[in-house]
C-alpha cells in the first residue's frame, strides 16, 4: 500500500544547496518516489542560536515503507551525507530529514511521533508546506496548512530563495 508522506528537510552547514540535492537523490533511491518539492527557503535558526542560517524545503513522496522503515532509511541517508549527532538540544547540521505527515497516521512512540509534534509551530515548515499542500488537514489539530499558518506566531525569518535545479 502506497502512502503519501511529507518530509521536512533542513541544513545549515557545508554546501547547503548540494546537501538538499543529495538528500532528494538519496530519498528517491532509497525511501520513495519524490512527487513534489517546494521552493528553497532561507530561514533563521528556530529554537537555538547559530550564526548559520538554514535552507529548508518540504517534499511530498509516496512510499510503501512503514513509518519505522522510512525513519530507518532517513537516518541512514543523514549518516551517509555526513550528519554527526551528539549531545542534547538543537545543533547545526549538514542535513536533517523529518517525517512531517505519513498519510493520516497518528502515532506517538519514543523514536517517532507522527505528525511531527512541532510542525505547526514552525514557519520554516508551514511556509514551504503551504506551497505544495495548502489544503492538507492536520489529523490531530483538524486544520489545514493555510489555517495553521494563519494561526502561527513565529518571528524567525523565512525567505524564499528559489527553486532547486536537480
Ligand atoms: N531544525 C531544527 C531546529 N531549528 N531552524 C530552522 N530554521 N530550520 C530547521 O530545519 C531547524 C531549525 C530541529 O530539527
Ligand atoms: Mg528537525
Ligand atoms: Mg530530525
Amino acid at each position: 500500500m502506497m502512502q503519501k508522506v511529507y518530509l521536512g528537510i533542513g541544513t545549515n552547514l557545508g554546501n547547503r544547496e548540494n546537501n538538499l540535492k543529495e538528500a532528494l537523490n538519496m530519498i528517491e533511491a532509497h525511501a520513495g518516489k519524490v512527487r513534489s518539492v517546494s521552493c528553497v527557503y532561507e530561514t533563521g535558526p528556530w529554537g537555538f542560536q547559530s550564526d548559520n542560517s538554514f535552507l529548508n524545503i518540504v517534499a511530498e513522496i509516496s512510499t510503501s515503507l512503514s513509518p519505522f522503515e522510512l525513519l530507518g532509511r532517513l537516518l541512514m541517508i543523514e549518516l551517509f551525507i555526513g550528519r554527526v549527532r551528539e549531545g542534547e538540544g538543537y545543533k547545526s547540521r549538514i542535513i536533517d530529514l523529518d517525517i512531517l505527515f505519513y498519510g493520516d497516521e497518528i502515532m506517538e512512540t519514543k523514536a517517532l511521533t507522527i505528525p511531527h509534534p512541532l510542525l505547526h509551530k514552525r514557519g520554516f515548515v508551514l511556509v514551504p508546506l503551504l506551497e505544495i499542500a495548502p489544503d492538507l488537514v492536520h489529523p490531530i489539530l483538524g486544520k489545514t496548512i493555510s489555517q495553521l499558518l494563519a494561526d502561527l506566531d513565529d518571528s524567525a525569518d523565512v525567505v524564499r530563495v528559489g527553486k532547486l535545479i536537480r
